[in-house]
């Protein structure tokens, strides 16, 4: 919810933005239109300041992170034809294509039981082949070898993937699914919602009623999730408030969403990227600090604002952290989606440099679990060496 911020206009440059840092002062809500002049203010340190103050109003200096690993178990996806930004999809007897078996996810999870991760991210593509008891299988395997690590899994476009090929409902899916070991759900698949853009980009994926409508039925039954949108490809400034405006309007309803993550779109080795001729040109740093900041300014009931420094490099990430940034992705071991279309960021970032990110901002590093509970604050000579038992992931991965 807005709450009021102690902001001082003068940093404000654009006389357009000083509407809106008295709304901020004042603990006004954004709307639509204040979205749109932030997005086209050239003032980026005014709109950053604002999206700064606000953060600080509720974080102070503390930015978090998560000892996470990503598990993407299959690349095969009916809509490798249609989703025309995704290079990472085959079908199935495309070269490259793959689907773990069991023995497979239980390996490449098997890095985790050195006591690293605590949370596993887990999407893939939407296989004919991997239903319903390809995942509870995999979920009930994963709870019974590493119980205490928390399963983030399948996206709402999955979810309905699933449902439909089971002919069930999701509300059927997603209960199912939970019972196996699901805890929470990633944001991914809700690109940009506008119909206009869809029908460029993705015009045979789940729309963006439909993705709202999942999130919708797991907050109903209690399960948490994030939210997303991919920017930087062919949508308007309009089109990112239109889709902005949908998940605030689903959090004012159900207050699930635990963290919203923007998205930047990459060019490389994609159809949309050839057709755009994009190559090699993904968003600008601009233009990420701005999402970022818009982000945390109008999304004012979604608590966590979440940097991907796999998307934007840690450099982006670093420097968001003082626009409205307060939380950013952990340390992933292994990425797959970014770095089939043109990603050069590492696979993974050890602890002693997500805390060197971090510091080197000005910024206090804690570890989070799932649910952002802050389980260690760093302090500033705190190099994540292991104190007792109950030190955890961070201290383990301090040697890894
Ligand atoms: O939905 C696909 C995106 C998403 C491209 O919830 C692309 O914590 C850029 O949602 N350029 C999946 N992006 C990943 C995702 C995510 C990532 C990190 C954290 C969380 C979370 C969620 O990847 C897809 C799609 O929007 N994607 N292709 C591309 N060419
Ligand atoms: Fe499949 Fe997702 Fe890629 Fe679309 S973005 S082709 S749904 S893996």
């Amino acid at each position: 919810m807005p709450q009021v911020v102690d902001f001082d206009l003068t940093k404000l440059r654009d006389p357009a933005l000083r509407p809106i840092g008295e709304k901020l002062r004042r603990g006004e809500r954004l709307t639509e239109t204040d979205g749109v002049v932030l997005f086209r203010s050239p003032d980026l340190l005014g709109v950053g300041s604002m999206a700064d103050a606000s953060n600080r109003a509720r974080h102070g200096d503390q930015v978090t992170f998560a000892a996470n690993q990503h598990i993407n178990p299959t690349n095969i996806c009916v809509l490798r034809k249609t989703c025309v930004f995704c290079g990472y999809a085959r079908l199935p007897k495309e070269e490259g294509a793959y689907r773990y078996s069991l023995e497979q996810v239980m390996a490449e999870a098997e890095q985790a039981a050195n006591g690293i991760t605590r949370e596993f991210h887990i999407v893939g593509g939407l296989d004919m082949q991997t239903g319903l008891a390809y995942y509870t299988t995999m979920f009930r395997a994963l709870k019974a070898k590493l119980p205490h690590v928390h399963i983030k899994a399948l996206t709402a476009v999955e979810i309905a993937h699933i449902a439909r090929i089971e002919k069930m409902s999701w509300a059927d899916v997603l209960v199912a699914l939970r019972e196996a070991g699901l805890d929470t759900m990633p944001g991914g698949g809700a690109e940009t919602f506008s119909e206009a853009v869809r029908d460029e980009i993705a015009d045979k994926k789940l729309g963006g009623a439909d993705y709202i409508g999942v999130h919708r039925t797991a907050h109903t039954l209690g399960i948490r999730t994030n939210c997303t949108m991919l920017y930087g490809h062919v949508e308007t400034i309009e089109d990112r408030m239109a889709h902005l405006k949908m998940l605030r309007d689903l959090q004012d309803e159900t207050g699930g969403f635990l963290a919203y993550i923007p998205l930047a779109y990459h060019p490389d080795d994609n159809e949309l990227g050839e057709k755009l001729g994009r190559k090699g040109t993904s968003s600008t740093g601009f233009d990420d600090l701005r999402n970022l900041a818009v982000g945390r300014l109008y999304l004012d009931n979604i608590e966590h604002i979440k940097s991907h420094w796999i998307m934007v490099t840690p450099f982006v990430t670093q420097t968001a952290l003082h626009f409205g940034v307060n939380d950013i992705e952990g340390t992933v071991v292994r990425e797959k989606i970014y770095h089939a279309v043109g990603a050069t960021t590492p696979q993974g970032m050890t602890l002693p440099a997500l805390l060197s990110l971090i510091r080197g901002a000005g910024k206090v590093p804690a570890e989070r679990d799932s649910f952002y509970k802050v389980l260690r604050v760093f302090g500033p000579d705190d190099t994540g060496e292991a104190e007792g038992a109950d030190a955890g992931a961070a201290a383990e991965l301090a040697t890894a």
